[in-house]
């Protein structure tokens, strides 16, 4: 195997990181050259990605990757999903691309469902209806800005309006395509039905590639300002996150395994050979997504580490500043068991108040309220590791087979706490790791592009998969279970338990 070196621009809701990776004999080495804090940016009235500031922060990352000595072949870039930006025929961007948390759509979900059930919306897609979807975006932008239906020629979802403002040139690729709610199912085409009835044309987002491509260099104007040739080639890799990091994990192939995704979001699904399309997954709230080979990824999106992360923000606006490797560690010494949020209430969706959010909540509920940060913290972790188990339930249950270790990744697992009690609360081992999955995921699909049949995908993995294996440690069904009365009372829905 001759050496090669390769970058991942990874793009998360939380951060983005520009890391490099060197691929030897002996295995995939590392490094963090650049990362840096991408959040929605309020106006008021709406809630923008800053994509200009990200094009320049993964610049100035791709900067310091030349100034340390790194000679790259290729870079790809993976994102969050859904999001997207309207480009003109000139390739100029019409509008700042809306953060998914931007709730415009709020007020033409009803005007959707009149053309499109939320039943026949996953019937067609596979995609489990949501605001947060491209197609309503896309549809409620089409009400807002009908000035701007004739002047879009493209519409390109983040990972390729990177790679637009970066190397002049964009695709959508499938895994990203996947998250749009706009595919036929399983199929890497732009669902007629779906098209015509929201009046998106199909040709603003075809063709969406399976498998990634060869882009070229970046702009030569670019490569000046960072220091680099156009040796180094931008691929179109596995664009979606989640997508990326399933590449870099060997155990999530398995029939027996599921995995959970730990970030911003945390995704728990399994991956299958073709969609489930079935009234049990739409009624449990599962999607079907892609895999980079154009298999399926059955999944749940439910609020992950957002909650922690705007608890974090709430408490540095007051002036008090604390690390999650602090946050971990004062939740770790509560010993407020007992008290539990429902993650993924609609209120706890959108940014600011977190704290006074939960207080809330648990006020509703009737339930003890916190006494330390330490206590509210632990009462969010515990909440998000009960919201695994009864999603676990869910997905078991839908694909009809059991459910017998969990693989978890992404920046999230540095929290040892959640890994400990997603553990004991699910009884089943995990194998926890890597935290930069997506980015390790993304420099191999690079090579799945680059080097085609001559990579040995499986080889590579057998040298750098080396997880940490969590088993549980105490059984926690009697709190389980009182998560499910809080949540079900709250709510009213019928739950699945394990
Ligand atoms: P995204 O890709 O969505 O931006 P990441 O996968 O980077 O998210 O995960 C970010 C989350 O990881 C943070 O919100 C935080 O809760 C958690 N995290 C990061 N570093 C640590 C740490 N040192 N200790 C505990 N948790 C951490
Ligand atoms: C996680 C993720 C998830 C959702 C969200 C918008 O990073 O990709 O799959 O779609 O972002």
């Amino acid at each position: 195997m001759n050496e090669t070196t390769l970058i991942a621009v990874d793009l998360g809701a939380s951060s983005g990181r520009v890391i490099s990776g060197q691929l030897t004999e002996t295995g995939l080495t590392l490094k963090e050259q650049f990362r840096f804090s991408n959040f929605p940016v309020t106006t008021g009235r709406d809630l923008y990605w800053d994509v200009l500031k990200i094009a320049q922060e993964i610049k100035y990352g791709l900067q310091l990757t030349s100034q340390d000595g790194v000679v790259p072949e290729s870079l790809a870039v993976d994102s969050w999903g859904v999001d997207f930006g309207y480009l003109t025929s000139r390739g100029e961007l019409l509008l700042q691309p809306h953060s998914y948390r931007d709730e415009r759509t709020a007020f033409t979900v009803g005007q959707l469902n009149e053309k499109l059930s939320d039943w026949q919306q996953f019937r067609l897609s596979g995609n489990q209806p949501s605001p947060i979807n491209t197609s309503s975006q896309l549809f409620a932008d089409r009400l807002r800005y009908p000035e701007m239906q004739p002047l879009t020629d493209r519409v390109v979802m983040i990972p390729g309006l990177v790679t637009h403002l970066l190397a002049g040139k964009a695709d959508n690729e499938y895994t990203i395509a996947s998250t749009s709610g706009l595919l036929t199912a399983g199929t890497t085409s732009i669902s007629p039905e779906i098209s015509r009835a929201l009046a998106i044309p199909a040709m603003w987002l075809a063709p969406v590639r399976l498998g990634g491509e060869h882009l070229g260099p970046l702009v030569p104007e670019i490569q000046r300002e960072i220091g680099y040739d156009n040796r180094m080639q931008v691929v179109v890799g596995a664009g979606h996150d989640t997508a990326a990091a399933l590449l870099a994990l060997p155990s999530a192939r398995d029939e027996d395994t599921a995995f959970i995704s730990c970030g911003t979001w945390s995704l728990i699904g399994r991956q299958l050979s073709k969609p489930v399309l079935t009234h049990a997954a739409f009624n449990a709230g599962l999607t079907n997504e892609g895999t980079f080979s154009g298999h399926t990824r059955l999944l749940k999106n439910l609020t992950g580490l957002w909650l922690i992360q705007e608890l974090q923000r709430d408490w540095s606006l007051a002036g008090n500043m604390v690390d999650f490797g602090k946050m971990t560690m004062l939740a770790a010494a509560s010993t407020c068991t007992t008290s539990f949020i429902d993650p993924d209430a609609p209120m706890f969706a959108s940014p600011g108040h977190m704290e006074a959010k939960i207080r809330f909540f648990l006020r509703q509920t009737g339930q003890a309220l916190p006494q330390t940060a330490g206590d509210l913290i632990r009462i969010v972790l515990q909440s998000l590791a009960c919201s695994y188990r009864r999603t676990l339930g869910a997905l078991a249950e839908t694909t009809g087979k059991p459910i017998r270790r969990l693989t978890m990744f992404g920046g999230g697992i540095q929290n040892q706490l959640l890994v400990q009690l997603t553990a004991d609360l699910t009884g089943l081992p995990i194998d926890a790791g890597p935290v930069e999955a997506s980015a390790i995921g993304n420099m191999i699909s690079q090579l799945m592009v680059l080097q085609q049949s001559a990579f040995d995908r499986d080889a590579l993995l057998a040298q750098i998969y080396h997880p940490q294996r969590i088993l549980p440690a105490m059984n926690r069904d009697a709190e389980y279970h009182q998560f499910e009365v809080i949540v079900q009372n709250h709510d009213g829905k019928a739950i699945s338990s394990t």
